[in-house]
């Protein structure tokens, strides 16, 4: 089975309402392996830089305040299916519809709206090759999608 890795990241309203272990235990219960974790503070330009891709919407100013407000945690994750995987057990962006659709996921554990939706994953293979890349410089592209790790 091809293992591929997949970013996450508990977003300052997760890491200040204490969600961290009990995210970690989801992440651990669904079958990822956590290879890399470090907490951190993203500061004005980093977190511009991370959402480039939102650089022209309204919310983007209100989104980089909030990304700045407090640590994160960032983690790399590790499972076949990883990328799909997360973005499934996270929920959808907005963390009101969550609680209605996706009452088991995380942003309904612990999202408020929209915009404060409390963890990160990334979209595609492609951007998590990149956003792990952002955070964890040592973790070469290759790693990403290691289709021959196991049989
Ligand atoms: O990938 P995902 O986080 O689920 O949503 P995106 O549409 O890529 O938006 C990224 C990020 O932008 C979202 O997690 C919060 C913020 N945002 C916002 O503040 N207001 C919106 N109406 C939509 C997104
Ligand atoms: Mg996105």
């Amino acid at each position: 089975l091809g293992k591929e890795r997949t970013l996450a990241m508990i977003k300052p309203d997760g890491v200040s309402g204490n969600y961290t272990e009990e995210i970690k235990r989801l992440i651990v219960e669904a079958g990822f392996n956590i290879v890399k974790e470090k907490l951190t503070q993203l500061d004005k330009e980093a977190a511009s830089a991370f959402y480039d891709e939102h650089s022209s919407r309204s919310f983007f100013p209100h989104l980089v305040s909030y990304m700045t407000s407090g640590p994160v945690v960032v983690m790399v994750l590790e499972k076949g299916d990883a990328v799909s995987d997360w973005r499934g057990l996270i929920g959808p962006t907005d963390a009101q519809k969550a609680k209605i659709s996706h009452p088991h996921s995380i942003r309904a554990l612990c999202g408020k709206d929209s915009q404060r939706n409390c963890v990160h994953g990334s979209d595609s293979t492609s951007s998590a090759e990149r956003e792990i890349h952002f955070f964890f410089k040592d973790v070469v592209s290759g790693d990403i999608a290691s289709q021959h790790d196991e049989l």
